[in-house]
């Protein structure tokens, strides 16, 4: 018999095809889809994004473990009404103009959702004004900007002013990552956070949260 816990243990390990056996069995039981995405699925990567910050888990795994968490919740979404699904905040992504880099991008959006964000992923090679257009269009909490190259971090500057230029920089709090990027740039540039990795990406995007909603994001 499936379990929850066969489900988290499921995704820690990355099994693709298991997984769909056993959520499929989960559904088929009459479990709440909501249990399955909170106490099976994404119970799963909470287990994942700790072993991922203390080294214990890799990239690829890391990846393996959220490409199977999405292949779950591919089982169980259709079953719920978009207002029930669990959401934590929205969050739009993108590598800055000039920067095709992406595999650290990727990684952070796949933590983002498995933390219960809803996240719009604008691409690589993103322009400052695409950025703007985003954040009128999607209105967003947080707009997060990755730059693995020395030569494009200060595109992350630049998209900063284009959002105050624009009237809209007030309206979201921004984060910003990648592998030449600090602490120290982003106060230099006016970022509200800075992340060295993708876990600690979300613990950064929930204390965000917790600072506009005024009470703590819900755990999804
Ligand atoms: Co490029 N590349 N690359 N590259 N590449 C680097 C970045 C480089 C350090 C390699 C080197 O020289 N040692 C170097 C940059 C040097 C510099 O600027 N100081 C470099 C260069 C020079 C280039 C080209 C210019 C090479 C050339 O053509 N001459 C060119 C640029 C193309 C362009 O972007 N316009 C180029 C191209 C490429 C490939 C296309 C071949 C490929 C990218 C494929 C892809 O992304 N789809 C590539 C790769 C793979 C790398 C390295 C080897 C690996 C990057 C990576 O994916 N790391 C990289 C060397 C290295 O970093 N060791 C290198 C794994 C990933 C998980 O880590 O992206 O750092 P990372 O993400 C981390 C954190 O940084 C953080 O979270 C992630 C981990 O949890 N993070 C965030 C990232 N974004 C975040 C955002 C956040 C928060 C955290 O909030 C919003």
């Amino acid at each position: 018999m499936a379990t929850l816990e066969n489900v988290s243990q499921c995704v820690l390990d990355g099994d693709l095809d298991e997984i769909k056996v056993l959520v499929q069995a989960l559904i088929d039981e009459g479990m709440d889809p909501i249990k399955i995405i909170n106490e099976g699925l994404i119970a799963g990567m909470n287990i994942v994004a700790p072993l991922f910050k203390s080294g214990e888990m890799f990239v690829p795994e890391v990846m393996e473990s959220a490409d199977t968490m999405n292949e779950g919740m591919k089982l169980v979404k259709p079953l719920i009404m978009d207002a029930d699904m669990p959401s934590k905040g929205k969050i739009i992504i993108g590598t800055v103009n000039g920067d095709l880099h992406d595999i650290g991008k990727n990684l952070l959006i796949m933590m983002m959702e498995s933390n219960g964000y809803v996240v719009v992923d604008l691409g690589v090679d993103v322009k400052e004004e695409d950025f703007v257009a985003a954040v009128k269009k999607h209105q967003p909490e947080i707009v997060g900007m990755s730059s693995l190259l020395t030569t494009t971090m200060m595109k992350i500057d630049s998209t900063i002013k284009q959002l105050i230029k624009e009237g809209v920089r007030d309206q979201v709090k921004v984060i910003i990552g990648g592998a030449p990027v600090t602490q120290e740039f982003a106060d230099d540039i006016g970022a509200d956070g800075y992340s060295e990795d993708a876990s600690t990406a979300v613990d950064l995007c929930d204390r965000m949260m917790y600072e506009i909603c005024g009470q703590q994001a819900i755990s999804a």
